[in-house]
Formats: structure tokens, sequence, C-alpha cells
């Protein structure tokens, strides 16, 4: 066993060391010798003490169990990491001494925020700059001199301003805010957020595409990153999840394969940020166990109408271990709020050319006006008997656990709170990590999950440049990190002493282990022989595929017919159409036939099954698939509304849509054929803020005429309102039409669905107008419009 002793309050005092205290008359900073300065006494009385290392005999053999507190001694002031016996000589740059346990990293950010304000501009040495508009010259018409050390500074920095982007997901968005446990899970895992009601921890979100480059468009056909970093006050836990709860592979080691499959083809860089090409369908229609994330990114899931509205999983099955090391299995699912939505295909394309930063502008704009997006955490927590006796493998990467058969049990809610200062300083350089896990939270054998584990921390050492990455700002703890790492690129930290390993006895044996204190690996017993291999249930790659399309509403499941046919229609190669359409003929014969029918080509047979023996899925229909499913607990609030306004619009009529949505929570906007002072006929003057031509109607959940002659007359004249009514109407948003700006409609020349329910007209002086409108949009879209406008 090792000692959890320390030596006592008095420690033997050795010689004192030699220091001057003479030094400029003006230091008020120095001070006298104290007995525990007398640092080299100290530490011969603690080498003196350990004789021998008492921890070394638990290491061994499978009795040792549980890990022990490693031995170390009580630390007086100023000893145990002491450099120098100078080091308690304050200055104005290096301060005092160091507290016991310091680590500045693991203060709030504001520690690191610079702020210019009132405050002149200086070089990064802090010398005032006099002149930021001209370099020095001999001569003004002579040439630049090389000893203009400002000028040379500042195109230096700005050289060298750009990282390496992500190698996927590189295109992102982030907020601060925290996560609130419900309840003390303390029976299931000893991790920290969770450990009492109304416990709160600080996090970091980032929300991502996956195949697009830093500067690709939002709206891109593509799994969505969910990642969010935990800062928990046992360390940082990181749960770097997607917005769809399977992926396309269940071995990490065909990652690479299926990245370089997506990403633009290699020779000429094309396309961005789309899975519409020949390599991507090459590789997954070879890779069959992709089939169920396929109908996953064709479907609704992969155009989201918000970060605000997207669900997010944790994909792996993860363990979760409790005090006592008993450990049940378990997979984590983010529920937005605001209701589970998404755009139509024809809107994320025109959305993607009007606005490539929508996502992104959308989560900073709820933000920054107090709409704070949250999103409820939910766990399946199930035995590892009752995974043996599932139909599927809970180590399969491409399978979920319905929720028909394991519930989600609600446990604490994330808000976003705040945005970033700065998008390079946080979103860019923060760093998440599968292998960022703290006690309670551990991993299953999904072979996929470890290839995460070491992926991540390898891919931060090129892109932010070295193993220090974890002291960036946005990445250090908020609990101090202690260990005898050392140096290596960038290094922030100043360790203090001699000792940078362990064991020791000449820091006191400081940092000691942790022992059961600490991350302890649930004791998962040994599998079998070490091979290559999959295990039987991974062959199965039908059942689930066909689970999600056949429970989805019928417009969901058109949609996916719609996204099958526009991607494969881009791939150039018949064969590997013919290839993906027979692997489909698996998953739904009517999608198959659809899909082909869409293609102008034949049926072609069936893709042979890699599992002959027919599964029976424990559920044949999960309602909970469906987007239908998920509307919402806010209503119209955070909805974008337009209202198209110009010279002439019923003043009065602005007002009242105006007033009535926004108390409603909705954002409304007015847009008129230019920005700026419009007038009604009476000469009421109101402001339109935005224009026909800056924000097109696809940036907005529903659209509005209101009254007045002559502003319809202008509007029915005006070929981008009608452009922006019809892309309304086919997109299936709710559209109002007031008294004379039915005129409006008619010049549409849309002939609508009978009985549309999210087509309003309403008289000039009808009182229930804005009732009826926001009661449409809630209901968000009408998709049965759509078979009639393509
Ligand atoms: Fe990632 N993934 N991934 N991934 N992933 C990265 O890490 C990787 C996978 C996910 O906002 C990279 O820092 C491997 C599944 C998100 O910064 C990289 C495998 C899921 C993000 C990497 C996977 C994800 C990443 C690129 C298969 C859902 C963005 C830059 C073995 C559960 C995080 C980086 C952010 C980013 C590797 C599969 C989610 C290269 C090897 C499954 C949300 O390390």
């Amino acid at each position: 066993m090792a000692s959890k002793k320390g030596i006592s309050s008095h420690p033997p005092h050795g010689k004192a060391a030699a220091r001057s205290d003479s030094g400029p008359a003006d230091s008020g900073s120095r001070r006298p010798l104290r007995p525990e300065d007398e640092v080299p006494g100290l530490v011969d009385g603690w080498a003196g003490q350990r004789t021998h290392n008492a921890d070394k005999s638990a290491e061994y053999g499978s009795a040792a169990g549980m890990p022990t507190q490693g031995e170390h001694f009580p630390e007086p002031a100023m000893a145990a990491g002491a450099s120098t016996t100078s080091e308690a000589n304050a200055g104005a740059k290096v301060g005092a001494a160091a507290a016991a346990g310091q680590d500045a990293n693991a203060a709030p950010l504001q520690r690191a925020r610079n702020d210019g304000s009132g405050r002149h501009m200086t070089t990064n040495q802090a010398v005032a700059v006099a002149d930021n508009q001209n370099s020095l010259k001999a001569g003004l018409r002579g040439p630049a001199l090389l000893k203009d050390f400002i000028l040379r500074e500042k195109l230096t920095h700005f050289d060298h301003e750009r990282i390496p982007e992500r190698v996927v997901h590189a295109r992102g968005s982030g907020a601060h805010g925290y996560f609130e446990a419900y309840e003390d899970l303390s029976a299931l895992t000893r991790a920290a957020p969770f450990q009492q009601a109304g416990k709160i921890t600080p996090v970091f979100v980032r929300f991502s595409t996956v195949a697009g480059e830093r500067g690709s468009k939002d709206t891109a056909r593509d799994v969505r990153g969910f990642a969010v970093k935990f800062y928990t006050d046992q360390g940082n836990w990181d749960l770097v999840g997607n917005n769809m709860p399977v992926f396309f592979i269940q071995d990490a080691m065909k990652f690479p394969d299926l990245v370089h499959a997506v990403k633009p083809e290699p020779h000429h860089g094309m396309p961005q940020a789309a899975s519409a090409h020949d390599t991507f369908w090459d590789f997954v229609s070879l890779m069959p166990e992709s089939a169920h994330m396929l109908m996953w990114q064709m479907s609704d899931r992969a155009i989201p109408r918000s970060y605000r509205m997207m669900q997010g999983f944790g994909v792996h099955t993860f363990r979760l271990v409790n005090a006592h090391g008993e450990s049940v299995f378990c997979k984590f699912h983010w529920r937005p709020r605001l209701g589970t939505h998404s755009l139509v295909w024809d809107e994320a394309v025109k959305i993607s050319g009007t606005d490539p930063d929508y996502h992104r502008r959308d989560l900073w704009e709820a933000i920054e006006a107090g709409d704070h997006p949250e999103y409820e955490l939910g766990i399946q927590v199930f035995s590892e008997e009752q995974a043996e006796g599932f139909s599927f493998d809970v180590l399969d990467a491409t399978k979920i656990v319905p929720e028909e058969l394991v519930p989600i049990l609600p446990v604490g809610r994330m808000v976003l709170d705040r945005n970033p200062d700065n998008f390079f300083a946080e979103t860019e350089q923060v760093a998440f990590c599968a292998a960022h896990v703290i006690p309670g939270i551990d991993f299953s054998n999904d072979p996929l999950l470890a290839g995460r584990i070491h992926s991540y921390v390898d891919t931060q050492i090129s892109r932010l440049g070295g193993p220090n990455f974890h002291e960036l700002p946005i990445n250090a703890p908020v609990v101090p990190a202690h260990n005898n790492q050392r140096d290596g690129m960038h290094r922030q930290a100043i360790h203090r002493g001699r000792v940078s390993y362990e064991p020791n006895s000449l820091a006191g044996g400081c940092p000691f282990q942790a022992g059961a204190a600490g991350f302890v690996s649930f004791a998962e017993p040994p599998q079998g022989d070490e091979v290559r291999g999959k295990p039987e249930k991974f062959a199965e790659h039908y059942a689930q595929a066909t689970l999600f399309y056949d429970s989805l509403s019928p417009a969901e499941r058109r949609h996916i017919a719609d996204a099958f046919r526009f991607e494969l229609s881009k791939v150039t190669v018949p064969a590997v159409r013919r290839r993906v359409v027979s692997m489909l003929r698996n998953v739904s014969g009517e999608l198959a036939a659809e899909v082909a029918r869409g293609l102008g080509m034949a049926l072609p047979p069936a893709m042979p099954r890699v599992c002959t023996t027919p599964v029976t899925p424990e559920v044949a229909l999960s309602p909970a698939l469906s987007l239908l499913s998920r509307p919402g607990e806010d209503g119209i609030r955070t909805r974008r509304i337009a209202v198209l306004v110009a010279d002439g619009s019923r003043a009065m009529d602005v007002t009242t849509m105006h007033e009535g949505l926004t108390a409603q929570g909705a954002v409304v906007r007015l847009l008129g054929p230019h920005v700026g002072r419009l007038q009604d006929a009476d000469g009421a003057a109101f402001d339109a803020d935005a224009s026909l031509e800056n924000e097109p109607g696809v940036l907005f959940d529903a659209l509005a005429v209101v009254g007045g002659a002559a502003a319809a007359a202008v509007l029915a004249a005006d070929v981008r309102a009608l452009e922006h009514l019809r892309d309304g109407y086919r997109h299936g948003k709710p559209l109002l039409f007031v008294g004379e700006g039915r005129q409006v409609w008619d010049a549409t020349g849309v002939t609508p669905l009978d009985n549309d329910p999210l087509l309003l007209f309403a008289g000039a002086d009808a009182d229930d107008t804005v009732e009826r409108f926001a009661a449409a949009i809630a209901r968000h879209r009408y998709p049965e419009r759509e078979p009639a406008m393509l």
C-alpha cells in the first residue's frame, strides 16, 4: 500500500540558502528570509524520510486493484516546486511566489482578453507606434529601409496569420454557455457535471459541416458536427458528436478512405462541400454498412434550418461508471428546445448563394438578441446483458438503439448564452478530442471510437503547431493541470523547480498520482484473441436503414428519394449509379424504384447481402425518427418573418404585424424595394430594414404582404417580390396577404392547392390576422405543395 502520510508541520531545517537581501533601495518587494525559505534543508528532510519508494509494490500483480494515492508531503510555502532561492523576490514582471497548486491557465478567459479601448497602438513588444501609415524610407521617393522593424513586424505577423484548417469539420461556428444538471446521477456515474441537481458546468460548443473547407457554405447537404466541451471541476470532457446518430463506417481503419472519397476530388479540387460526385458514391456503394447513414444523409436532417434546431448524438456507445466501479452502457442525445427543423433542398441551394454564412449568422444573431439556444441532454442507459440480447451490436456505430427499445432519460439542459469574443482565438483554436473523458465516463470497445481516441490529439499537433494546444485559453480546463510534461512548442506555463519526474522526493513527491480519486479505467474483461475482423452482428447492414425510412412521413420519404436522385444525377459513371440503386433495393423497394425512375434507368437486381440470415428487429417503426415528432416547445420564437412593404403600405398594418409577431418572440424584418424611409398613403413614415435585393425571401420562415393599394401595385410589378413569394410557396412556407396585398399574390401566377392551410388571405380590418398568421408559422411548412411545384 502506498502511504498517504505526510511529514508534520515543522520539517527539519538544514543550512539556510545563501542569499543576499541587499538590493536597490526602492525595491519594496524584498522581504527578509523566513524559515520555510530554507529550501535545501527542507528537501533534504523529505528525501531523508523517503528512504525507498513505498508505492512501488502496489504496481504489480492483478491483486493491485484500485490505484492508490502517491506518497507525498504537505507543502510549506514556496517549497516543493521552487526553482531558485530568489523566487520569492517579487517584481513587476514576475510577481511574487506562486501559490501552491497555481495554474494561471485555469482562470476564466478574461485573463487572456485584450481590450485596446482608450489605448494607443504599440508593437508586439509594447513600443508605442507613432505612425501606422507610412513605412520608413530614405527620402520621400526613396527606397523603404530594412531597419523599419515596425513594418517588418507587422508584415511578418500578417504572413503567418493562418493555421491549417481541420482535416474534416473545417467550417464551423462556436458559442459559450453552460450545462445544468436536472438531478443527482451518482448512482450511475461519478462524472462531475451530474453529481447534484442544479449543478452548473461551463461549456463551449462548436457546430460544423464535415466535407467543406473553412470558407464553404453553411447549407450544404452534409452531416453537422455537434461538439461540446464541458469545463468540469474534474477536468475537461468533450462530447464530440454529430447531428445524426449513426456513422458511415464501422471501423476507424476506413475513415481516411471515407474522407478522401467525400472531399473534393483530388485532381481538380471539385466539388466543394458536396457529396454529389463520383468518388463518394463509388466508395459508399462498395461499403454497404453505410446504407443506414446514407438514409440520414439524404434526409432532411442533412439540411438543418438552424444549428439551434438540430439534435445532437454521441453516436458511439459509451460507459457510465459510478464510484463503486460499476458500469452501464450509455448513448447521449441532445434535443433542441426549438424543435428539430430542416430546410428544403431548393431553398438550401438558394440560401447558399445569398448567404453562405446562414447558420453562423443565425446562431450569432439569436445569442446577441438574447434568444439563447437550449438543448436537453438525454441518456439511454442499458446493461451489457441487455445489449447482448439486442438484434444488433451496440459497438457498431452504424446502429441506433431505438428509443422505443431503451427510453431516453432527460438529465440536464445546455444553454448557449454568449458569443465568442474572437472567432480565431476561440472557435478556430478550440481543440475537441474524443479522448477527453473524465472520471465516470469511459469508452466502449466500438472500433470506430478507438480510432478517434488517437486521432483528435494527433491532428491538433499539426493544426495548432505542437503538443501544448491544451494551454490555449479556450482549451485550458477551469481546474489546474499539474504533471511532469515539459517544454514543446509554444509552452505558456512556467514550471517551477528542478523536478519533472515522478516518483521523486526532492519535490516532496509532488505532483502525486491521485489514486482512486483520479480517472480509473473500467476493468473491461478481455475479449479474445488478437484479430483483425468484425463481430457477426456487424454484417447486417439494412434493417435499421429500413426502420428509418419506414418511420418517416410521406414528405420526408419523398425528400430522401429526391436527394438520392439529385446526388446520383451528378455521378458520371452509370455503373456507380446502378450499384447505389441495387444497394437501395435492400433498404426499400419503393425507394429504389423511385430513384431508378428519377434517373431514367432500369431497376437493377438487389445487391447481394453480406448477412444472409434474416434479422428480426425489435422495433419495426420508430415515430421518434420523424421530424414531425419534434416540433419543439417554443411556437414561433426566433422564426424570421418578412413583411414586404413599399411606399403606400398601410403603416397601421405594418405596426400591428410587427408588434404582434415580435411579442410572440418572432424576428420581423420589413423588406422594401430599398432600405430606409418609406411612407404610407397618409404620409405616416416607417423604415424598411432590409431590401428585396439584400435579404431575399429564402432567408425567412414566412412572408406577408400588408394592405395598401399603391404598395400592392409596386410589389406586384417587382419581379424580385414575386420570385420571393413563389419560392416561399414552393418551399411550403406560411404566406399572408392582407387587404389589397392579395393583388401581389395574384401577380405570382401560382395556382394554389385547394384548402392550403398555410396560405392566408385576410380582410383589411380583420382582428385575428396576426393570430392566424402566428398559428400558421407555428406549423412551419406545408410540404404537400412541393410535388405540384417541381
Ligand atoms: Fe471526427 N474528426 N473522426 N467524427 N469529428 C475530427 O478532429 C475522426 C467521427 C467530429 O468542432 C478531426 O479536431 C476519425 C464520428 C466532430 O472541432 C479529426 C473518425 C463523429 C468534429 C477527426 C471520426 C465525429 C470532428 C478533424 C473515425 C461523430 C469537429 C479536426 C474513426 C460522433 C470538432 C479535429 C470541432 C473532427 C477524426 C469519426 C465527430 C481528424 C479518425 C463518428 C463533431 O481528428
